[in-house]
């Protein structure tokens, strides 16, 4: 027997949750319901028991719910009621009936009208009548959100799942699904959700030769030899996995661009995946080398002013929205670390951005122009400062199809850098953030780290350019200055793994930007407990533990790798495990050593960006720049990065700057021991795979925290020559020992060949 659902006499007028309801605090509640009433869904079977898992399916596994929830649910999912009006439609169709049959033991009935309790409609006004007839508000679902409601209909409960496009309607069956996956009730739901950025882009660093640059997660996804014949069933999987999340951009290739993918061979291919992505909402943007009218084209300069260029990237944007209508636009590394760009013409960077600009115009295309720029003629005497001189006094001069598209920090994607000057400081430019989801200085495939902590430190930043509370979240979702134009990118983590993003934790770093991106004001920590909910269980003894841990371990990758504001610390080219003594070489830019950023003699250590030094804090609004101008005011998480102080510096808590220093490498080491010995509890609730998986990855980020520790002490003593604070262990082995040990290969490491000199190779212990 179906329960039947409580109806109220007026359609529409069945509203259990505030309007204000949020998914994250229905989560927050859920998990304590979860508590008090679904012990049935608890029991932990020992991990044996449970089917051994690879990973593929990611957050979206829809495995049985058991308990009390089970029959709610079922009551709740009798029907589906929706027209298969196109592609997206017949997608979230498939993605209901997947997800409900899975966790629900139970496959609804398709209908056309509403005939029982527990119906689910979907659709839009548009590909419904039904839809259409019913007492909802749309305008609260803009063109890509959605509204899920409970109302009664023709006398029967029914979840409703309507959009005002058939995108929003696949997003609001993943969100509907979520609601399932994290336990929470679904008798009286009044959600409305709708993205406050509009391009919620992956950049895809995959070069066409199949490796992907910075990639620790296998090969390229994109199979370009069997394209466009073959459409592997795991761009299908891509696609779903983006969406539930609202992912709607991929830029397939890396930003170090090929030539080639501009040339009719490959936009074949490039077209081929575009079909495989357009259901689900997804459009394809491709990466290109500002030198492409030369190499491809054949002219004698790629001179964004020359009338020849501007008419060979008009016909060659014409020729690729010939074949991909909705293509989205183009992704522009120019004039950084090798790269061609408009600067070898004399040409500003907006002049080089409003030529690709005038090209995709007119079909409705952009431009994500990257701010990365650090080769610039004059190099300034502060990497850090690149940018922001290079691109502040162009505010204003970008066409409005133009996204500069500016790193989270300053430098590069740091374990922690202060945010990027930029934000905030261009009021009539696009910007657009590119946060890397792919773990680069931060544990490659390894470690645990989870991003959500760094990605809401970014996007809550406050810039203080509109005084207090203009956040980058909101420089970037339009609310500060009014753009209409908004976007956010995420270095993508994705590879041919069966796992996808290299480990199973990594996955929630993918997961973590997707909604982020969707809502920046969502919390890292809420994230975190749908992602575990999602991924392994909701049972509140492993949901609890794995979520602090993970809300910790980027802290904790600071403290053993960079603490206190130190950057730049990591070995040459692999960027894996700590190099601080690496000092600049002849031929080489000093900006590519560590000694470079940790300024470390025997006066101190710490770069110093005030009016003393490089002066790079005076690129911030006056408020900071007077706060972190200051060492006695400047947080101690930014210290390094912003002062250069004494070993003997007392800090706030009274320690002096080298005890601090060492305490902090301590710390990480210890928290990932910790770590450890919390995940060696939690087999009962995870299945082998998975649970080994794991606990294999934190004994080699232990194993790789230590080093850092080892060596960072070894190195930074041998010039602050100062005793260990009283019970600090010594590192094991000599600095020379350090030195001498480094990883000639790593993944996702771009240049060939050993990043090591060909010596004995030491072994750390
Ligand atoms: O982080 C650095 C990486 C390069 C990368 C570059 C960039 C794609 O080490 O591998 O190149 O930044 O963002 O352009």
């Amino acid at each position: 027997m179906m329960k039947p659902i409580p109806r109220t006499s007026v359609p529409g007028a069945s509203r259990g949750a505030p309007a204000s309801w949020s998914l994250p605090r229905a989560l927050a509640v859920a998990c304590l319901l979860v508590t008090q009433l679904a012990h049935a869904d608890l029991k932990p079977a020992p991990s044996s028991a449970l089917p051994a898992e690879d990973g593929y399916r990611l957050w979206l596994r829809y495995v049985p719910v058991a308990g009390p929830w089970r029959s709610r649910y079922r009551a709740g999912a009798t029907e589906l009621v929706g027209a298969d009006a196109s592609p997206t439609l017949r997608a979230a169709r498939a993605e209901l009936l997947r997800g409900l049959t899975g966790l629900l033991q139970l496959q609804p009935q398709s209908m056309t009208s509403v005939t029982r309790d527990g119906a689910i409609v979907f659709g839009t006004p548009r590909s419904s009548a039904l839809v259409k007839s019913l007492p909802l508000d749309l305008r609260q679902a803009g063109t890509e959100g959605y509204l899920i409601r409970t109302l009664t209909i023709d006398g029967h409960g029914a979840t409703v799942i309507a959009a005002n496009t058939d995108v929003g309607v696949l997003y609001g069956a993943f969100g509907f699904l979520r609601l399932l996956q994290t336990r929470q009730p679904i008798r009286h739901l009044d959600i409305a959700s709708s993205p406050k950025i509009s391009r919620r882009v992956l950049d895809h660093w995959d070069n066409l030769n199949g490796s992907v640059e910075r990639g620790y997660a296998g090969d390229s996804l994109w199979k370009w030899e069997s394209l466009p014949e073959y459409l592997s069933p795991r761009y299908t999987d891509y696609a779903r996995a983006c969406a539930s999340i609202g992912i709607n951009g991929a830029v397939l290739d890396n930003v170090n661009a090929s030539p080639f993918i501009l040339t009719p061979f490959y936009l074949r291919k490039v077209a081929a995946l575009a079909g495989v992505l357009r259901p689900y909402g997804i459009r394809v943007y491709l990466s290109v080398p500002f030198s492409a009218p030369v190499s491809l084209g054949k002219l004698k300069s790629a001179d964004p002013l020359d009338p020849r260029v501007q008419a060979w990237w008009s016909a060659k944007v014409a020729e690729i929205y010939r074949d991909i209508p909705d293509f989205g636009g183009l992704l522009m590394k120019a004039n950084s670390e090798g790269q061609p760009g408009p600067e070898d013409y004399g040409r500003t960077q907006a002049q080089g951005a409003n030529t690709l600009a005038r090209a995709l115009a007119p079909h409705g295309g952009i431009v994500m122009w990257r701010a990365f720029v650090y080769t610039t003629a004059a190099r300034s005497e502060d990497r850090a400062k690149q940018a922001y001189d290079t691109f502040k006094p162009l505010d204003g001069k970008f066409a409005d199809n133009v996204l500069v598209q500016v790193k989270n920090g300053p430098f590069d994607f740091q374990p922690r850098e202060p945010f990027h000057p930029l934000f905030g400081a261009m009021p009539h430019t696009h910007l657009m953030p590119e946060l890397q989801i792919t773990k680069e200085y931060l544990g490659q495939r390894t470690s645990i780290v989870y991003l959500g902590p760094l990605f809401q430190e970014v996007l809550r930043a406050d810039t203080w350019t509109r005084g207090a509370g203009s956040t980058v979240a909101r420089v970037i979702d339009g609310s500060l200055y009014g753009e209409r134009l908004t976007a956010i990118a995420g270095v993508a983590n994705t590879g041919s793994l069966r796992n996808w993003s290299g480990s199973i934790f990594n996955q929630a770093n993918w997961y973590a930007f997707g909604r982020l991106a969707w809502d920046p004001d969502l919390s890292a920590r809420d994230i975190a407990a749908e992602w575990v909910a999602m991924t392994f269980t909701s049972d509140p003894h492993f949901l609890t533990p794995v979520v602090t841990m993970m809300m910790e371990s980027r802290e904790a990758a600071v403290d053993y790798m960079t603490p206190l504001g130190l950057a730049g610390q990591m070995a040459a080219q692999t960027h894996f495990g700590p190099a601080p003594w690496v000092a600049p070489s002849a031929g080489l830019p000093p900006d590519w050593s560590s000694t470079y950023y940790s300024r470390a003699d025997a006066s101190g250590i710490g770069f110093d960006r005030t009016a003393t030094g490089s002066d790079a804090v005076a690129q911030y609004s006056p408020h900071l720049a007077a706060l972190w101008g200051n060492p006695a005011t400047c947080p101690d998480d930014l210290l390094l990065w912003f002062h250069h102080l004494s070993w003997d510096y007392r800090m706030r808590s009274g320690e002096t700057l080298w005890d601090s220093l060492v305490g902090h490498y301590d710390r990480g080491v210890a928290w990932v021991k910790q770590a450890r010995a919390t995940w060696s509890t939690l087999a009962p609730y995870v299945d082998p795979q998975r649970f080994q998986l794991t606990a294999n990855f934190l004994a080699i980020e232990q194993k790789d925290a230590q080093w850092w520790r080892d060596a960072s002490i070894a190195y930074f003593q041998s010039i602050s020559h100062r005793p260990l604070p009283a019970g600090v262990a010594a590192p094991p082995d000599t600095l020379a020992h350090y030195e001498a040990f480094c990883v000639p290969y790593v993944e996702g490491t771009p240049a060939p060949g050993p990043g090591c000199p060909p010596a004995d190779l030491a072994v750390p212990r």
